[in-house]
């Protein structure tokens, strides 16, 4: 019996997609699933429309809530899935069949996120995750991702969200073809934002990289009911300060990224009182996105010599093709984790 005021639990397990399925036909439907190159017709389950690199083949993150109420609709463009206290939802655009660039379509795309999280009884935003067709391409004398970055600005001011500090984790990469895609968590409480003092926070990079900045916060960590914390990680890259840091070396960039997220996790782990283990990076699940294929092995070669081949990591960790952001960054690794543990106040 779920009680007023208490949170309902909420889980996460990474699944191959034959283990997927086999859930689902046993009637026990998940609340929603996050794949990775996994089919396009399963409607619980959106999809990222990226080749995958890793052996296990085509994964997906699997959310479950404890009540069996869940409800399915949709604003507008977006998709949604609630049991009234987690949202998943999903926007897919053809641009194709657009007019307007990439700055509108995602500030129309935004527009709808936001109107259905007020329409629902989760309104905060715990993560983000945002596919672009070809997101380092010229979206008409501006980046297309500068171009995203304009629009998806916008719709937070306009919708009186955070832009700045209190932003949501989230991600932000290219893929070759297809829609452009969103995916969405949303609770009932809002998360505990986190930065990393290596870096300088994204909302607060100079106009260089483009005239809005992008609307992220590096790490968010929200409490998920059953005594547990989730950490939601960004996507994570070779960058510090607000530069780009080894251009042209995979090696050294995917170095640099396990620092980053060894500095984030860090910076995480000051806000939580641990019942048992802290956050580590060893046991992440994490999604890891390499520009170019050919590089896998050297970016697989040095997670592995740095966490050990037995570290959980390794074992879930899903590798897949896509374009990162800054078109001089060759790697980019986001994630997610949970431990029993509760948020300082
Ligand atoms: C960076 O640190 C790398 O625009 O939502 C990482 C995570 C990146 C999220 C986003 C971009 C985004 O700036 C790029």
């Amino acid at each position: 019996m779920q009680v007023q005021g208490e949170t309902s639990h909420l889980r996460v397990e990474r699944l191959s997609l034959p283990a997927c399925l086999a859930l689902a036909a046993n009637g026990a439907a998940p609340f929603a699933a996050l794949g990775y190159g996994t089919p396009h017709e399963l409607a619980w389950m959106p999809t990222v429309n990226a080749r995958v690199l890793s052996a296990q083949g085509a994964m997906a993150d699997v959310w479950h809530v404890a009540g069996a109420n869940v409800e399915s609709g949709t604003t507008g463009i977006a998709r949604w899935r609630t049991d009234g206290h987690w949202l998943l939802g999903a926007i897919d655009i053809d641009e194709s069949a657009e007019e307007h660039n990439l700055a509108e379509i995602a500030h129309r795309a935004y527009r709808d996120l936001f109107k259905t999280l007020d329409q629902a009884a989760t309104p905060h935003l715990l993560r983000i995750w945002n596919y672009l067709p070809q997101i380092n391409a010229d979206g008409g004398g501006l980046e297309r991702y500068r171009q995203f970055n304009l629009g998806r600005q916008e719709a937070f001011f306009e919708a009186g969200r955070a832009a700045f500090e209190g932003a949501p984790a989230a991600c932000a990469l290219g893929i070759h073809q297809g829609a452009l895609s969103i995916r969405f968590l949303a609770g009932r409480k809002a998360p505990l934002p986190v930065e990393n003092p290596r870096q300088v926070s994204a909302y607060r990079y100079p106009e260089t990289y483009g005239p809005r900045s992008p609307t992220f916060s590096r790490a968010a960590l929200a409490d998920i009911g059953n005594g547990e914390v989730a950490l939601f990680i960004s996507g994570t890259a070779s960058i510090v300060g607000h530069e780009t840091v080894h251009h042209g070396d995979v090696l050294e960039q995917t170095r640099e990224t396990l620092r980053n997220l060894e500095a984030v996790i860090a910076a995480a782990n000051g806000q939580v009182t641990h019942v048992s283990g802290a956050f580590s990076l060893a046991t992440l699940d994490c999604v890891v996105y390499v520009r170019h294929p050919a590089d896998t092995d050297k970016v697989r070669g040095v997670i592995e010599s740095a966490l050990g081949v037995g570290a959980p990591l390794i074992r879930h960790a899903v590798y897949l093709e896509a374009d990162i952001c800054r078109s001089d960054l060759l790697v980019e690794i986001e994630a997610h984790a949970v431990a029993p543990g509760r948020l300082r106040a």
